[in-house]
């Protein structure tokens, strides 16, 4: 599908309770600001952006265990899972600019509500699988797939403003990519489940295009699903996207990540994509937001059709003389 019109439909998530530190809901229109529309205009595809969602500050917000923010986190997914609903119901790939990575609950419970069973590609640092229970330090961006996956139903609590959140996702429709700083819980987890994951040491044996073969090939081994990609832009190595909240030495480069972005566009699968955990409040300079947020951007321009070799509208002619 090399120049296929596509359609996108933005939604800005400017939520940051999902972890302790402030800036991430500055996420959505940082990566606006630096050109995000401009760019899929250019390349062809049809935009629309829904704009930012608002949410509600639930009053007496105490943790519940160890966990922190629950009824906010709660509600705001809700109203994000609807938000995918509308989008996927217009015929669009939905594009959810974060905020904290706690979006992917809404993000991901919504797109399946619309489209069925989902193939999710989880690109980060960390796997985000801890469970209310096993969870270190209580933000609920780190269990986000512990609320999504069939398998681990059973070893979720009752939450207050959780009720609306069904598991969605089979451990076998889950591959990871980039892993290097995960908990023993999460690890055992991910053991114990058999998820497929490409961790740091994966891409450095076998290359990011290998990588992508064997996560596409896994992923439509039985049959073509709609792909939902979840970017955490802590994937990428520190030294080109700094402005993040938790960042983690050893990760992608910036064409690793580039390409992985490229190929998942290419299978012509992809329906929602998650960019998260931008925070312009972090990194030292104003060139390590720059870097950042416009790494954000080229990536979901790759996501959306654009080539590093060049691109051209389908009834391009070249002009006579
Ligand atoms: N594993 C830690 C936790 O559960 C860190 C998660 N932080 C992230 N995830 N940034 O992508 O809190
Ligand atoms: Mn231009
Ligand atoms: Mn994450
Ligand atoms: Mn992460």
């Amino acid at each position: 599908h090399p120049q296929q019109q596509r359609s996108v439909g933005i939604i800005g998530a400017p939520f940051s309770k999902g972890q302790p530190r402030r800036g991430v809901d500055r996420g959505p229109d940082a990566i606006r600001a630096a050109g995000l529309l401009h760019g899929l205009h250019e390349q062809g595809c049809a935009v629309k952006d829904y704009g930012n969602l608002t949410f509600e500050e639930p009053p007496d917000d105490e943790p519940v265990g160890r966990v922190k923010h629950v009824r906010a986190v709660g509600s705001a997914n809700q109203r994000l899972s609807e938000a995918v609903q509308a989008v996927k119901l217009d015929g669009r790939v939905s594009l959810m600019l974060g905020g904290d990575h706690s979006l992917a609950i809404g993000s991901i419970h919504g797109h399946a509500a619309a489209v069925g069973q989902l193939a999710v590609v989880w690109v980060d640092a960390h796997a985000d699988v801890n469970t209310p229970l096993t969870t270190p330090t209580g933000n609920i961006h780190g269990q986000s797939m512990s609320f999504l996956l069939h398998e681990l139903h059973s070893k979720i609590p009752i939450l207050p403003n959780f009720s609306w959140v069904k598991p969605c996702v089979s451990a076998k429709d889950l591959v990871y990519i980039g892993l290097r700083d995960l908990d023993p819980a999460e690890h055992y987890t991910l053991k114990l489940l058999g998820v497929k994951l490409f961790s740091m040491t994966e891409v450095d044996r076998l290359g990011v295009a290998r990588v992508m073969e064997e996560t596409c090939d896994y992923l439509c081994a039985k049959a073509k699903k709609p792909i939902h990609l979840s970017y955490d832009i802590d994937a990428i190595d520190p030294a080109v996207t700094p402005a993040t909240g938790t960042p983690a030495v050893g990760g992608l480069s910036y064409r690793e990540g580039l390409y992985i972005a490229e190929h998942l566009c290419q299978t012509g699968l992809l329906s929602g994509v998650d960019l998260v955990e931008v925070n312009p409040l972090r990194g030292r300079t104003k060139d390590d937001v720059r870097s950042t947020v416009s790494t954000a951007v080229d990536l979901l321009l790759a996501c959306f059709g654009r080539l590093r070799e060049g691109n051209h509208p389908p009834d391009y002619v070249l002009p006579e003389p």
